[in-house]
């Protein structure tokens, strides 16, 4: 094997795009013999040969990563996780000596319709792979995440074919598939012989646009044999290069993805394809799709599965594109490698807007100041501009695509230019997208990533600063502009995607973005005693990895919406519902840019603390895309409105779709506001000296702590002033282990270690009536800084009021996690009931998805199992009742956040993975006054201003709140 090539692959057919034809398939998945060594030199030999002996050898399923197989794993193969570093040394084009080789053999037969003529497909092996068929050496594949094809014409035979596959994990090209993802080798796509004789078509290219109403199709056919082209739905029948206008075509949206089947025909076969009228064009720095500018909501997909690895069932790729669809989301770009085909078809079918990307990623090469980045070094440069011809050639007759991507975070190099040329050259009819290069000068899209709020608005307006070469500005700031990466969806969060969308929606030239990303790579694993947990970098013992950095999707690895996809979902809504104050309208703004309103239905409905007692249904909401009207509400829904009720106008479909069911939710808009807080008490029962402590209605105060512990019966203790949180990963920011961001301040300043020292304890009597007031001080170990926290308690038998007052003295870190109080409760509370927001989580910059209303769940449904325990599960509540112990508690106050946890929060903090959490016994809860935004700082920008929870700025009713228990 020649591991440091860096040429294309060898012995390969020239790319042609994948269609399926009447002369049939056969699927080569299944059992092969698998035999791994732990590097070439230790490899077998002889394997090649048709009578070699393989009958010791283990079994692995074709397509497989071994890495996640025990027939692999016995001998000590494992995943790897790194992000921008490479594992080995950057010694280009070579790789270590300790390189596991995976050897692979299947012995099959075939029928008579493949021997006059077949090819041989490989859809995808990572990383290289030498390959031969009875005994002969067809060649070497390259390229992990595209595929080969080989000539088998002449060696295949009716029975007793033996194909052998030599699978290094590591080669030159591992240079270039440095993708922040496992490394995970293996034959992990699809395996295939397809009949092709001479007579066959070798190749198709679909050119079908659209514009005014008019489809405009030619059709280009690679074939010997003369074919023609009949699109029956639209009573059209061309030949090969003719040109046909065709009037009454629906053209192919993401909103409307109307296929019209084709047959191509010639004397020996038949091949059946799908065509969608679409013509993308850049007008007026837009992205116009069929004449009409389109804003892209979009996520970045990787491809994985927790227990296959880069091997996705269809079904599981099918439920995840409706997953998407149900989520609003509109848009793919297929992070970092072109996917699996099967998803194109999905695409094309369920309505996306995809952007392509090539296999390439040259990452780590930065870490070394770009020394020999391949896509600068010219001998790279057949192997890239290859890499681009295979999947532009593949892909190139999906409506859905839109944009050809050369590849991600590469840096800047004249290959990636002659790759883009290479593409337009080809296929001029899409963009071709880079990020890489800031200058934008080759490329249809100034596109980058993580940029801040305030940077993309100076974009917006085309303001923005002016490109390194002078020369390339002009055409850079005549550029749409598209974040192909931003808000990073890493555990809690992420916070402010709310201000990008509104700049979307605001300047034309921003056409949208890719959240970071859809899917956590979680491995499913188990410790000894069978608990299941999702595995990260480190895991499997790498000695260089990036942790849990892999984990961040808004959905985790077996696709469970995580609370961000919830709130991207109202964040991406396509029609906006805004209720007035008095119940009286409704604004909605269709966002659409071809859809009206006909396949939605309207519903409203009217809710207080008894339940819901008004609905109905709103007929005639016709809003034309890119419009806004308002309408009367019925004058039932007007007349419902009382104190304490709250409004929804609710936008679902009014029939099935292919991604969901009629009756499914779009989006919703409110107007109203669940329970008022109940006025705070006075005071009309002295403090009472006990052997107990000291006595106030229904409460029991500690004489020595000034702490609550029992309230009515309930065995509390608290409240203690919290300022910490148990870090997110947006508070541990990028590098989590070294340059800790806003977390490492709080480590630094000790806030999780704040502990009170009772300073006085003193009755008062005054207007408000008798009270107790207990002043403790807070501080942390080493520092002179305080918060000197007062609480005066009054009671009127049955309830009390805590009247907060905080005075914080000293130097402080820039930003607090929150301004809380914590109780412990012991005796069995494990269920709550709140008015406010919910039924998800929210902080001050996440839970778009939240909304007014009454609410309840159990401890267990408030915990959001993040892989990497963190801080999760605030809601905001007026009021609030814990029950399921002896006597119901309520809590009541000014808007207040609630997070209630079986565990200490100190634990939360500590554990690595979900499993390590155990339950305690009792339930913590944390009653937050003030609680500092997410932000999405684990890659990207911190919280914004308005979010920031800054010690500094803190004055007047930031520092005084009111609480009253009953
Ligand atoms: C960016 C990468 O393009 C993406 O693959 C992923 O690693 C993401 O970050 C973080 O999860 S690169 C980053 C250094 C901006």
């Amino acid at each position: 094997m020649d591991l440091s090539s860096v040429e294309p692959g060898v012995g390969t057919l020239p790319p042609r795009a994948r269609f399926r034809s009447s002369l049939g398939e056969q699927s080569l998945n299944g059992d092969w013999r698998f035999r791994l060594s732990p590097s070439l030199a230790a490899a077998p030999a002889g394997i090649e040969a048709e009578d070699y002996d393989d009958s010791d050898w283990d079994r692995i399923p074709v397509p497989s990563s071994w890495s996640l197989h025990d027939v692999a794993r016995r001998h000590g193969a494992a995943p790897i996780y790194t992000n921008v570093q490479f594992p080995f040394p950057l010694d280009p084009p070579f790789v270590p000596d300790e390189n596991p080789i995976g050897d692979h053999r299947l012995s099959f037969d075939t029928g008579e319709e493949f021997l006059s003529g077949a090819v041989l497909r490989f859809d995808g092996i990572d990383n290289t792979a030498d390959i031969w068929l009875n005994g002969e050496l067809l060649g070497t594949t390259r390229g992990s995440r595209l595929p080969s094809e080989f000539d088998v014409s002449h060696l295949l035979r009716p029975a007793g074919n033996v194909l052998v596959a030599r699978v290094a994990q590591w080669s030159a090209t591992s240079y270039l598939e440095d993708q922040d993802m496992w490394w995970l080798p293996g034959i992990f796509r699809d395996v295939t012989l397809i009949a092709r004789p001479d007579s066959a078509i070798r190749d198709l290219f679909v050119h079908a646009g659209y514009s005014d109403g008019t489809g405009t199709l030619r059709v280009e056919v690679d074939s010997s044999l003369p074919a023609t082209i009949a699109v029956d739905e639209l009573g059209v029948e061309i030949a090969p290069g003719q040109t046909v206008e065709l009037d009454h075509v629906t053209g192919w949206s993401a909103e409307e993805p109307k296929l019209y089947a084709a047959t191509i025909t010639t004397d020996v076969e038949q091949i059946t394809t799908k065509i969608g009228f679409r013509t993308v064009r850049v007008v007026d720095t837009q992205v116009l799709i069929n004449d009409r500018p389109v804003v892209f909501k979009g996520v970045n997909r990787h491809e994985h599965h927790p227990d296959l690895g880069r091997v996705i069932p269809r079904s599981v790729v099918e439920s995840e594109l409706r997953l998407m669809k149900q989520h609003n989301i509109n848009a793919i770009r297929t992070s970092h490698y072109p996917p699996h085909p099967d998803l194109l078809d999905l695409a094309d079918e369920l309505g996306f807007y995809v952007i392509d990307e090539c296999d390439l990623e040259t990452h780590g090469f930065g870490m070394n100041e770009w020394r020999r980045n391949p896509v600068a070094e010219p001998e790279w440069r057949p192997a890239l501009v290859e890499r681009m011809t295979r999947m532009v050639n593949r892909d190139k007759n999906h409506p859905s695509i839109f944009c050809w991507s050369l590849g991600n975070e590469c840096g800047t190099g004249d290959n990636l230019k002659a790759m883009a040329e290479t593409a337009r050259a080809i296929d001029g009819s899409r963009l071709i997208h880079y990020e890489g290069d800031w200058d934008s000068s080759y490329v249809d899209l100034y596109s980058r990533m993580y940029a801040a709020v305030d940077e993309v608005e100076k974009i917006g307006q085309g303001v923005e600063d002016q490109t390194t070469d002078p020369a390339a500005d002009a055409h850079r700031r005549a550029l749409p502009f598209i974040l192909c990466e931003y808000v990073h969806a890493m555990g809690n969060g992420p916070g402010g995607m709310t201000e990008y969308m509104e700049l979307f929606d605001k300047y034309p030239r921003l056409v949208g973005g890719f959240v970071w990303e859809w899917l956590e790579h979680g491995i499913r694993t188990h410790t000894d005693d069978g608990r299941e947990y999702f595995a990260y970098g480190g895991d499997f013992g790498e000695p260089v990895h990036d942790g849990n950095f892999v984990i961040d999707g808004l959905v985790s690895a077996d696709r469970e919406p995580r609370p961000g996809l919830i709130d991207l979902k109202k964040v991406y809504e396509p029609v906006k519902l805004e209720v007035a104050e008095d119940w009286s309208t409704l604004t909605v703004t269709n966002k659409y840019a071809f859809s009206g309103l006909d396949h939605l239905r309207f519903d409203w409905a009217a809710e207080d603390a008894e339940g819901r007692y008004a609905a109905g249904v709103l007929p005639g909401v016709a809003v034309g895309a890119g419009d806004r009207a308002t309408l009367a509400l019925p004058p039932e829904a007007t007349a419902a409105r009382h104190d304490g009720a709250v409004l929804t106008v609710t936008a679902r479909l009014a029939k099935d779709t292919a991604w969901a069911s009629e009756g499914h939710e779009i989006t919703w808009g409110q107007a109203g506001s669940p329970a008022a807080a109940a006025p705070p008490v006075t005071g009309d029962v002295p403090v009472e000296h006990t052997d107990a402590g000291l006595r106030l209605g229904p409460a029991l105060f500690d004489a020595a702590t000034g702490r609550l512990v029992d309230f009515g019966g309930a065995v509390v203790d608290g409240p203690r002033l919290n300022i910490w949180r148990a870090p997110t990963d947006n508070d541990n920011g990028m590098d989590h282990s070294v340059r800790r961001r806003v977390s490492g301040g709080w480590e630094r300043a000790r806030l999780d270690k704040f502990a009170g020292r009772l300073a006085t304890i003193a009755e008062v009597h005054d207007d408000a009536g008798p009270g107790l007031v207990i002043t403790t001080r807070y501080a942390a170990p080493s520092f002179d800084r305080f918060i000197d926290t007062t609480v005066t308690w009054r009671s009127d038998g049955r309830r009390v009021t805590a009247e907060v007052a905080l005075e914080l003295s000293g130097e402080w870190p820039p930003n607090l996690a929150r301004i809380g109080l914590d109780f412990a409760l012991d005796g069995g509370y494990d269920r709550l009931a709140w008015a406010g927001l919910g039924p998800g989580q929210q902080y001050p910059d996440t839970g778009q998805a939240a909304r007014l209303g009454y609410f309840s769940a159990s401890v267990d449904e408030l915990q959001v199992p993040y892989v990497r325990p963190q801080e999760n599960g605030s809601r905001q509540a007026k009021r609030l009742t814990l029950s399921g112990g002896g006597r119901d508690l309520t809590l009541s106050g000014d808007d207040f956040s609630f997070a209630a946890r079986p565990w200490s929060q100190a634990v939360l903090a500590a554990a690595e993975h979900a499993i390590d959490l155990e339950p305690d016994g009792r339930l913590h809860l944390t009653i937050d006054h003030r609680q500092q935004g997410i932000g999405t700082a684990s890659c990207g920008p911190g919280v914004l201003p308005a979010y920031a929870l800054d010690p500094a700025q803190l004055n007047g009713s930031d520092l005084n709140f009111t609480l009253t228990l009953e």
